[in-house]
């Protein structure tokens, strides 16, 4: 008997679609995760499916092409995923404590340094890409990352902490061209209670 294999699914949301207004509008929300996260999605499930039919059919499948779009979707699904449940209401989600805050002071000297070179690293990302705050567990460091597309200069290994969505699908209903007050906003509805278990899992693992 053939045993169904997993695909990849949509995640739903912790909150509400009205809950992160202002910084994201209903609409900008419900935007974001029913049509773009769905399409990545069906996209990496997509690229599966051309593999398995392939084998099943026992031709050859392009490879190249397909390795690249299950990257790239699959690093949509996975960032997307991270991003919403490192978002919370206003007010809702607490401010940096724990070991986490102990090593972002350690590295940056202050939240407040950490929380300008994230932004400086959103707001410079070219096209289309993500800033994510990390953690290198060799150096047992922090460390900013620019993520173009979902998958490109990423560094295998360390861990995502928080992610922030920079493409124009993220903001541009609410704020058009202005990257830096989606940012900038960005900044009260962070879930550091999440980020905090997200580190403290990464270092305990
Ligand atoms: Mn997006």
């Amino acid at each position: 008997m053939e045993v169904a294999k997993k695909t990849y699914q949509l995640p739903p949301l912790k909150y509400g679609y009205k809950d992160l207004a202002p910084f994201m509008s209903e609409e900008q929300l419900t935007l974001h995760h029913t049509k773009h996260h769905a399409a990545y999605v069906a996209g990496a499930n997509a690229a599966i499916e051309k593999m398995e039919k392939a084998r099943k059919d026992n031709v050859d499948a392009d490879l190249k092409a397909i390795a690249k779009e299950l990257s790239f979707n699959v690093g949509g699904w996975y960032l997307h995923k991270l991003f919403w449940d490192n978002l919370a209401p206003a007010g809702a989600g607490g401010s940096p404590g724990g070991r986490l805050a102990d090593e972002l002071i350690k590295e940056y000297g202050s939240i407040d340094r950490f929380k300008k070179e994230f932004t400086q690293t959103a707001n410079s990302c070219e096209g289309s890409g993500w800033a994510a705050l990390t953690f290198c567990k060799n150096l047992e460091r922090p460390y900013v990352m620019q993520i173009e597309k979902h998958n490109v200069n990423a560094i295998p290994g360390f861990k995502v902490l928080m992610v922030l969505d920079v493409w124009e699908h993220a903001y541009y209903v609410d704020y058009k061209n202005l990257r830096p007050k989606f940012v900038e906003a960005f900044w009260n509805h962070v879930n550091w209670e999440e980020i905090g278990k997200r580190f403290d899992a990464h270092v305990k693992g």
